[in-house]
């Protein structure tokens, strides 16, 4: 009986591993697409890219429900698509179409997606602080019992509003969840050589718990994530969460990173987070994890909502002047 429960147990977890390996494949396959459109000349304006750092957008997002939100960051992708928002009002954003979900005035640095909580990306580094910390706000305010999330890169730290934001959340004990990519760089600078101290300390002189974790493993991702959302749900005011990961593409994308040693980029893929997800399913028992065949009917879904953002509508260069000038009649 104890032997068959055990099984029954283990088989759950293996389960639930592998629907985070789907979400990782996901943004993984979602992004290496864009990088192809982007090479084509198909996709306006800039991307940064978040392949290797997808363990972090899927894992937390584990953590939360539709009406918890997030505020992210130029990286913000993985954010957005883990966040739930529909891949074709997405792909038609990214493609400045009519039908994206800001109507394609936002593109890859501001997809914004309201209904499931996504309050945007951001080209401004550190400024998703502020709006998750407004969000958080709301939420304590209005009696809500939901969280918000802040995603940030460890060059962010050198921000005064990342400062400011923390002495209001723990003031204010906002149930504000501050997560931190620590992907050691900042542009084209490694963050060692742009910071003074950690961000465990700048935690502690807030007052604020911290907690530090593989990035590149999904299920310590997500475990850590439902524990200090657990307690930021109760009522015990903010968290920060390090999550410890790698930045696999240049800054921006066609960043040909002659700056980074090769060595450094080789280790990469011993840490890939679907490399170490398919670890965790062998250490459950499975081994035949049909890693191929998910992939295949991932990119079934990623081709069709490109092919549905592809058939979108490109705005009217008469529009770009729509929701910024009023018309003078309420004045
Ligand atoms: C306020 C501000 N300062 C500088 C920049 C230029 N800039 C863009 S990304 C970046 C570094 C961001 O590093 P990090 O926050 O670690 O994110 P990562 O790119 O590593 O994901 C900088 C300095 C900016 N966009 N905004
Ligand atoms: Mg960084």
């Amino acid at each position: 009986m104890r032997d068959r429960e055990l099984t029954e147990r283990r088989l759950d977890e293996a389960a639930e591993i592998t629907a985070l390996l789907r979400d990782l494949l996901i943004v993984r396959r979602a992004e290496e697409r864009l990088s192809a459109m982007f090479a084509d000349g198909e996709v306006p304006g800039f991307i940064h890219l978040s392949i290797g750092q997808e363990a972090v957008s899927v894992g937390v997002m584990r953590a939360l429900r539709v009406e918890d939100t997030l505020a992210s960051t130029h990286r913000g992708h993985g954010h957005a698509i883990a966040k739930g928002m529909p891949l074709e009002g997405f792909f038609s954003e990214l493609l400045a179409k009519n039908e994206g979900l800001c109507r394609g005035r936002g593109g890859s640095m501001h997809v914004a997606d309201m209904s499931v909580g996504m309050l945007g990306a951001n080209g401004i580094v550190g400024a998703g602080l502020s709006i998750a910390l407004g969000s958080a706000l709301a939420h304590k305010t209005l009696g809500r019992n939901a969280v918000a999330v802040a995603f940030f890169g460890d060059g962010a730290l050198a921000e005064g509003l990342v400062h400011e934001c923390m002495n209001l959340a723990a003031l204010w004990k906002l149930p504000l969840l501050f997560v931190c990519e620590n992907n050691g760089w900042g542009e084209f600078r490694p963050t060692s050589q742009q910071l003074a101290f950690a961000l465990g300390d700048l935690a502690s002189a807030y007052r604020i718990p911290h907690r530090i974790v593989d990035g590149n493993d999904v299920v310590a991702v997500a475990e850590a994530a439902e524990a200090v959302v657990r307690s930021i749900r109760k009522g015990e005011g903010p968290a920060v969460l390090e999550c410890m990961t790698v930045r696999v593409r240049g800054h921006f994308e066609g960043d040909a990173q002659k700056y980074r040693d090769q060595a450094e980029l080789d280790a990469m893929t011993e840490r890939d987070p679907i490399r170490v997800v398919c670890e965790r399913l062998a250490a459950c028992g499975v081994n035949d994890t049909d890693l191929d065949g998910l992939t295949r009917e991932v990119d079934a879904v990623i081709e069709a909502a490109v092919a549905a953002a592809r058939r979108g509508t490109d705005p009217d260069p008469v529009a770009a002047r729509h929701d910024v000038y009023t018309d003078g009649a309420a004045a």
